[in-house]
């Protein structure tokens, strides 16, 4: 242990540790900007600026190392004066369009300017004046707004492998870019929003789609329908003031209801619906020797990255829609048919915890239900918007119930929204079709976690199958260098795009502390534990959708519905 005083106040903390760490063991904060706890040190913005005595300058808390009998102070005068300084320069090309920028009251650099006092700026004001980036249905990029602390950057190099960002020119005409200079459609980048997470301010942000939604609610000939993903519930009150995962689903249900939904379904039941037919399809793969690994479909950022970076590995897809597009083409055919709605009034609205949902719905062949099967896309964000707006007290909301015909979930479809939960899901029911026996204990605790890579093997009556989980980018591009080296001992791999799985998507609450994440995923499980329902072929909503409409999983109508293929 080392041993220091900051401020006064001794404390001793292991070797290696920096000032901002030894600061925060005694309650002292330092204010950062380019420093991120999920992310390398890099030490460019310098606003956590301290003295250490017997050093001449300043020294940058989030970088500097202690050292045995260290004298650290963190709020002298040269050191507020130095902090408030670099706001300043920072603020005088920073628009000053904070009423109307989408990270107002959630932006790192509107709180320091508040915390240090910010009024008068004695730099000149000169915005540099670029366009904006509109080119994706998922993200925009407001370059005015970067701060150049390269957060964004490692987000997309590191965590997701992807390295769609990059640093142009020097000094005052650095700029972070999409490669080549390029706007961020024409671009590697696969809309996972893992870079909106990593921005400190409004330069990254979701293409906010509030303004269509009001549209349709306004309408009187369209019937708003809409779909929650497993993850956002856990989620959702973090945007009301609530802690992780305390919202009720019936009250999140009266929510929706309350804001314009006409009806409230749920992402969850085509999720279970997805094992049936993910599971067949694996099944079916095994026995007739289709491709091997199958990978899970389900996560579009994934599967942007798929198509983007291993074009010749599409055929270990599974043809499956993710369990939105499945939602889409049913809702304007079979739940239509079965609520006597004309599909061509339907407006499907889904509720998503992620921003490459966005650019999913969008895709051309999404449509085979005779419409656009998904029409609009909210992230988690976005809802929280709008039950701010609408000015709900969700302590006295009354309790609503999904409606028929697609509400119905078991606790598989809830874990979807975890890494490892595709995969657990998908166990509990290919287990019991293929060996015909009840799988008494539903809980695969291998596939469970947060670590980067998982992997466990399961014993299906004398049929070992071995299964592989990666979540984030990075940790799938190991897994698939091994299966295009011809060297994967798997048979099936889930891979989610985002880290901990969904409910670490671009759509999802924008916080620092990444321990919501684990939170997140605790809240998932406790869901699951707690419904009388736990494995997907159980759900009896879809057992009526297949004795009345699809007939069998992989049948002529799925194959219509609920299959897709995929872009080189
Ligand atoms: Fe997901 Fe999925 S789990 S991809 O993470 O398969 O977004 O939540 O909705 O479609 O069900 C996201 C979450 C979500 C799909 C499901």
């Amino acid at each position: 242990m080392v041993n220091l005083t900051i401020d006064g106040i001794k404390v001793s903390v292991p070797e290696g540790s920096t000032i901002l760490q030894a600061a925060s063991e005694v309650g002292i904060k330092i204010p950062t900007l380019c420093f991120h706890p999920d992310q390398s040190i890099k030490a460019n913005c310098r606003v956590c600026v301290c003295e250490v005595e017997g050093n001449r300058l300043l020294q940058a808390a989030c970088a500097m190392p202690v050292f045995e009998g260290m004298v650290v102070k963190t709020r002298t005068p040269k050191v507020l004066d130095a902090r408030k300084t670099i706001l300043e320069l920072i603020l005088s090309n920073h628009p000053q369009d904070c009423l109307n920028c989408i990270r107002n009251g959630n932006c790192e650099l509107q709180d320091l300017a508040q915390e240090y006092c910010i009024r008068e700026n004695p730099f000149e004001y000169k915005v540099r004046g670029f366009a904006k980036d509109f080119s994706t249905p998922s993200l925009f990029r407001d370059q005015d707004k970067c701060i150049l602390c390269r957060r964004c950057i490692e987000a997309c190099s590191v965590i997701q492998s992807v390295n769609a960002l990059g640093m142009e020119g020097r000094g005052y005409n650095s700029m972070v870019v999409p490669t080549l200079g390029k706007a961020l459609i024409d671009s590697p980048c696969v809309m996972c929003g893992q870079c909106i997470h990593a921005c400190p301010v409004g330069a990254i942000g979701e293409r906010e789609q509030i303004d269509e939604f009001l549209a349709a609610v306004a309408n009187p000939d369209k019937v708003v329908i809409t779909q929650i993903a497993p993850a956002v519930r856990v989620a959702i009150a973090e945007e009301i003031g609530m802690m992780t995962g305390e919202l009720p689903m019936g009250t999140f249900v009266q929510g929706l209801r309350q804001i314009g939904f006409d009806h409230v379904l749920h992402t969850n039941f085509t999720a279970d619906l997805t094992i049936l037919e993910e599971g067949n399809e694996l099944l079916k793969r095994l026995k007739e020797g289709g491709t091997l690994p199958m990978f899970t479909s389900c996560s579009p950022g994934w599967i942007n990255f798929c198509e983007t970076f291993y074009p010749d590995l599409l055929d270990n897809l599974s043809t499956c829609k993710s369990p939105q597009q499945m939602f889409g083409a049913l809702a304007k055919t079979y739940w239509a048919e079965k609520m006597g709605i004309d599909p061509s009034k339907i407006y499907s609205v889904s509720i998503m915890p992620c921003v490459a949902k966005k650019f999913e719905a969008a895709r051309p062949e999404m449509n085979d239900s005779g419409y656009q099967d998904v029409d609009l896309v909210l992230t988690t964000r976005e809802i929280g918007r709008l039950f701010r707006m609408s000015g709900l007290d969700f302590s006295k909301l009354p309790a609503s119930d999904f409606d028929s015909w697609m509400g119905k979930y078991t606790g598989a479809a809830v874990i979807f929204g975890a890494s490892g939960g595709v995969m657990e899901a998908a166990l509990r029911t290919v287990y019991e079709v293929v060996t015909g026996k009840t799988l008494e204990d539903v809980n695969f605790v291998a596939t469970r976690g947060i670590t980067g890579i998982k992997e466990a093997t399961v014993d299906l009556d004398g049929t070992v199958v071995k299964v592989a989980i990666a979540n984030g980018l990075a940790n799938a591009r190991k897994l698939m260098e091994q299966v295009r080296a011809g060297e994967s001992p798997y048979h099936f791999i889930e891979i989610m795009a985002c880290p901990g799985g969904c409910i670490g998507g671009g759509g999802q609450p924008i916080t620092k502390a990444n321990v919501k994440r684990v939170e997140r995923i605790e809240a998932i499980y406790v869901e699951d534990e707690g419904l009388p329902l736990r494995k997907s072929h159980d759900n009896p909503e879809v057992k009526t959708l297949y004795e009345e409409f699809l007939h069998e999983p992989l049948g002529h109508k799925s194959h219509e519905l609920l299959h897709t293929h995929y872009h080189a």
